[in-house]
């Protein structure tokens, strides 16, 4: 809900403060491709400071990119510390660099991306004797190559896409149409029959998009199935549980959440429906996010939180909380609930103040850190960016730049950035994570302004923060089948 009066003028301080470099859109513009678009959201322009804290973001990039270069390519992750890497299987399948390729091209790195690009089309081979984890090879690997694809128009990349695609399928190939947890890349044989929300349901913009680039309906078609067939499995409240056999439709784990373990579904219902304008999502959406409301939030203090519920009836189970469920206020923007988006970020301001980093697991009813480890995580920083280009309030600016300086303080290393043990302690581990480049950098590089073409006016982001234009998006559903 949001209220005229301050909704136009919220509008009326962005055009002010955009109409520098970046005119607010005039009724002559041309529509964009899709119907369906967040009303509040437009892009601006940046104070100096934040000029030069963006370009201090890319060029610690361009640092931590030497780094991957130098001591890890073309393996899956880098070690920072022992200035090394490590691999997600037995054999390596470029994961860093797949998906770190939109950042470094969104920030003008232009040799370090066109060097990937060419190691895609020309070298790599997904043929590969191993089982991979389907939902994080969908948002990193094939999320990361249709970025390229959308960025150069290269058909050896498509190739590659689609080719990455059609062995990730056989996942798919359950009972129930959700996709199991494991399918081999050679064989195409799946397993692992337990998977949770986000795992079972969050395939429909990397598969849609497959399905746009090669007009192959098939592909979304089978990401929707997915999506269907878990929001049939809903309770009587209208919650999901938070794990699901792919064979039965059973739950096996039945505490309901927005956050870890569940949050990129329902993410995925409303870009997609942003996206491709599909209506059936916006129905799903809608039932989805009226459940959660009724039942989920938690004020307590004046914060709100949205702990861990029981399906059938909504009653509180644990008031635990993880790193990962700091991205509800960006959906929350998204989605034009502007409101509940600021008062859910309050209750990570807090956090983060006591802190310092977001801890993996916090009980915020017992204030204590369940598990202090943290991977460099980007989404209490993507929250602030969407608020910021919602609210145009300086404080999600001031609040990344705080975060930003204990980021440097934390976890800067003598080539990269790398994980922490424990954010009470400050003991580091020796591990950099593909969605810092990914995610967490870029997230900082847009909220300070770093790119005039890229925003959330113009772009819908994966759950990896792989960018896509809308405008390039159009009639969906003729490609897509819906
Ligand atoms: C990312 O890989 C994706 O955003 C995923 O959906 C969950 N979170 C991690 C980063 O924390």
């Amino acid at each position: 809900m949001h209220h005229r009066f301050q909704f136009v003028s919220t509008i009326l301080l962005l055009c002010l403060l955009s109409c520098q470099t970046n005119p607010a859109p005039s009724p002559n513009d041309p529509a964009p491709a899709r119907a369906p678009t967040s009303s509040r959201i437009l892009s601006g322009t940046a104070p100096p400071e934040y000029a030069k804290l963006a370009a201090e973001v890319r060029a610690e990039t361009e640092r931590v990119w030497a780094a991957y270069e130098r001591y890890a390519w073309p393996h899956d992750n880098l070690l920072p510390l022992s200035k090394s890497y490590r691999d997600w299987y037995a054999e390596p399948i470029f994961i860093s660099p797949i998906d770190g390729y939109s950042t470094l091209k969104l920030m003008g790195l232009d040799e370090q991306a066109n060097r990937i690009e060419r190691y895609v089309a020309d070298s790599i081979s997904f043929d590969r004797d191993i089982d991979v984890k389907v939902f994080e090879v969908n948002i990193r690997v094939l999320g990361g190559l249709l970025a390229m694809y959308a960025e150069t128009k290269n058909p050896a990349v498509l190739a590659k896409a689609a080719d990455f695609g059609d062995r990730m399928l056989p996942a798919f190939d359950s009972p129930t149409g959700m996709p199991y947890y494991y399918v081999n890349l050679k064989t195409g044989k799946p397993s692992g029959a337990i998977v949770n929300v986000a795992e079972a349901g969050s395939y429909l913009l990397e598969l849609g998009l497959l399905s746009y680039y090669t007009n192959d309906a098939k592909y979304y078609q089978t990401g929707k199935r997915a999506t269907l067939a878990l929001n049939t499995r809903r309770s009587v409240i209208g919650l999901f549980g938070r794990d699901i056999n792919v064979e039965t439709g059973e739950w096996t784990e039945t505490n309901s959440m927005v956050g870890a373990y569940a949050d990129s579904y329902f993410e995925y219902l409303y870009k997609a429906y942003l996206l491709f304008g599909d209506p059936e999502l916006k129905e799903i959406w809608d039932d989805n996010i009226s459940a959660i409301q009724n039942y989920l939030p938690d004020e307590q203090d004046s914060l709100l939180w949205y702990p861990r519920v029981t399906m059938e009836t909504g009653e509180v189970t644990q008031t635990e909380i993880t790193l990962w469920d700091a991205y509800f206020p960006a959906l929350l923007v998204l989605a034009d609930d502007v409101d509940r988006a600021k008062h859910a970020f309050n209750a990570w301001d807090v956090v983060v103040t006591k802190h310092g980093m977001t801890p993996m697991v916090y009980n915020y009813a017992a204030d204590t850190v369940v598990n202090g480890y943290h991977q460099l995580n980007p989404e209490v920083i993507e929250s602030a960016y969407y608020l910021h280009a919602a609210t145009g309030d300086e404080r999600y600016r001031t609040f990344a730049r705080d975060y930003f300086t204990r980021l440097k303080e934390c976890c800067r290393t003598e080539v990269a950035f790398t994980h922490l043990k424990d954010v009470r302690t400050g003991e580091r581990d020796d591990e950099m994570a593909t969605f810092f480049v990914a995610e967490t950098l870029k997230y900082f590089y847009l909220l300070y302004g770093g790119s005039e073409t890229v925003g959330l006016d113009t772009h819908v982001f994966t759950t990896e923060a792989h960018p896509f234009a809308k405008k390039d998006i159009i009639k969906a559903g003729e490609r897509l089948g819906f």
